[in-house]
């Protein structure tokens, strides 16, 4: 098969700009940071509320996600709820959020380093 950028699960890729958000060489508006977890706002915002949670180790995107990356996986979204109250969602029921994982062109990911978008402060949503 046919190696490609985006199919690398390496530490590090030097072309990818959320891996140089992780490491602080680009810098990002930081929500939190741990030793395997970053967060910051997103540049374009869909709401009031919308930062991404992306692993410091790069992983292209949901599609590259192995067995053993399901405890790295639950600690993002374990950790989600928290960030969502401090960066200023509602408290649920009434208020809450939304967390999108875009995956591959057919899915609408743009950067190539898996990410978790966290959304809320408001109710933008259309359900049809
Ligand atoms: P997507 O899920 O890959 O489609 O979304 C990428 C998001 O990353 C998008 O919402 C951008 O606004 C956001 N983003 C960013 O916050 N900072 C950047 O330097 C770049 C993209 I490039």
């Amino acid at each position: 098969m046919t190696e490609h950028h985006h199919e690398h699960r390496n530490a590090y890729e030097p072309d990818c700009i959320f891996c140089k958000i992780a490491e602080g060489s680009i810098p990002s508006r930081k929500v939190y940071g741990d030793d395997e977890i970053y967060a910051f706002h997103d540049i374009s915002p869909w709401a009031p509320v919308h930062f991404l949670m992306i692993p410091k180790r790069h992983v292209p995107s949901m599609a590259q996600v192995r067995p053993e990356d399901a405890g790295l996986l639950g600690r993002m979204l374990a950790l989600a709820p928290k960030l969502a109250l401090e960066q200023g969602c509602n408290p649920y029921p009434e208020g809450g959020f939304r967390i999108v994982i875009n995956t591959g062109a057919e899915g609408g990911q743009e950067v190539h380093h898996l990410h978790l978008h966290v959304i809320g402060g408001a109710r933008p949503w259309l359900k049809g």
